[in-house]
């Protein structure tokens, strides 16, 4: 791409009204936590496919990570899922992380794998499972303490596949009592992440089916407590960018769980299905961080953004390239967008222009930019491409086959 490409591009936006030098700022102060388990084999519940390569413990993860983060410059921090990254010793993997370059980002506790958990972990009718579950929550907070995170993330497969089944008032009374526990056990700087999906793995209700209940559980846990909005975990036809601009109102959006999906809960490389629903919720998040009221620019300032997603036919690391350029891509469009123009049109109730502002923005091409972004940042202009010339995917060939599958 030439200089060219990038003084054509800046003379339409300026023509468009658009500051440049404010919208690369902005750029480059994106971050986004990939996943420890999109490194690792994944499947379907028909197949996990194993490929060359994949790391065989947490710590190769990490090494994983870093070169997601050397070629994007935007990937700091990894989540960890436990105990899928159960290790002896988290002040070692600290270390490992921190001598990458990169640091431990959210603490995922898991209470879907253990048999205890067949009828639910933290709304189990046996106190005494709810007991087990509530102190692997109290465990995954001193994880998060000696990893340095400040991140608690946490979804809940609890839920039933027949009516009657349990006394579904009693469970939010359950889970509310556990995580209390956990909310009390936190650090004041610390956060509680919390995730809804609607359905499955269980098939009739779910203790967090929606955004309402995981609202309505952080207002009544207390401040530390937020939504996380996993962008998979909709029914079809929900609009989840009004969502968005809904919990950034009531400054109780914390974070988000990228990924696409097409029928259910898909994990699919992020804005591969519907580019243009990611567009709008960065469009909601740059409108909040302009919003006159201070608490809700500072709900949109800290927003966690956190990729989740399952590959399991991609191979792994430039599967997860790709969803981060195309994170950073839809943000670039959104920063595109004139909000004056767009203020004027909705107070002249104009309904065509507004929608105008918007839709504009993302119908320009950002390669330009993004590349010239790249290069002030110091990455490869092409981050995919360079990584695919680099050779790492030929040096952990030796790895073989078999490594860990979550
Ligand atoms: C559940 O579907 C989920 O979205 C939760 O975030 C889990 O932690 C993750 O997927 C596991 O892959
Ligand atoms: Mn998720
Ligand atoms: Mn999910």
């Amino acid at each position: 791409m030439s200089d060219r490409a990038y003084q054509l591009f800046e003379e339409q936006q300026k023509e468009r009204g658009i500051d440049l030098a404010q919208v690369k700022e902005r750029l480059k102060a994106l971050k986004v936590e990939t996943p420890s388990w999109g490194y690792a084999d994944q499947g379907t519940r028909f197949k996990t496919f194993q490929k060359v390569g994949v790391p065989r413990n947490t710590f190769e993860k990490l090494e994983d990570a870093a070169q997601v983060h050397k070629f994007t410059g935007v990937c700091p921090t990894v989540a960890v899922h436990i105990p899928w990254d159960k290790v002896s010793d988290y002040s070692a993997l600290k270390a490992h992380a921190e001598s990458l370059g990169i640091g431990i980002g959210a603490v995922n506790p898991n209470l879907f794998q253990d048999d205890d958990y067949m009828l639910g972990s933290v709304t189990n009718s046996n106190p005494a499972i709810r007991r087990k579950a509530t102190e692997h929550l109290l465990e995954c907070v001193e994880i998060a303490r000696t990893v340095g995170s400040k991140d608690l993330s946490l979804w809940f497969a609890d839920g039933t596949n027949y009516p009657g089944q349990a006394d579904i008032r009693k469970r939010v009374v359950w889970m509310y009592e556990c995580l209390k526990e956990m909310y009390d056990a936190m650090d004041d700087d610390m956060r509680m992440l919390i995730e809804y999906k609607f359905y499955e793995p269980a098939f009739y209700h779910t203790d967090l089916a929606d955004w309402g209940m995981a609202f309505n559980m952080a207002n009544k846990l207390g401040p530390k407590a937020e939504v996380l909005v996993d962008t998979g975990h909709h029914p079809m036809g929900t609009n989840i960018e009004h969502i968005v601009a809904y919990l950034l109102g009531e400054k109780k959006l914390g974070g988000f769980h990228f990924n696409s999906r097409k029928y259910g809960d898909d994990d699919l490389i992020v804005g591969s299905i519907n580019p243009y629903e990611l567009f709008l919720i960065f469009y909601q998040i740059l409108d909040a961080e302009r919003d006159a009221d201070p608490g809700v620019a500072a709900n949109a300032a800290r927003i966690a953004y956190m990729i989740d997603q399952s590959h399991n036919i991609e191979e792994k690391i430039p599967a997860m390239i790709r969803s981060v350029l195309n994170v950073q891509t839809q943000l670039a469009k959104a920063l595109l967008i004139n909000f004056d123009e767009l203020r004027e049109a909705q107070e002249r109730q104009d309904v065509l222009a507004a929608e105008n502002a918007v839709r504009s923005a993302f119908e320009c091409d950002v390669t330009p930019l993004l590349r010239a972004v790249r290069e002030e940042m110091g990455v490869p202009a092409d981050p995919m491409k360079a990584y695919l010339a680099s050779g790492y995917a030929e040096k952990i060939a030796a790895r073989g086959k078999g490594g860990a599958s979550w």
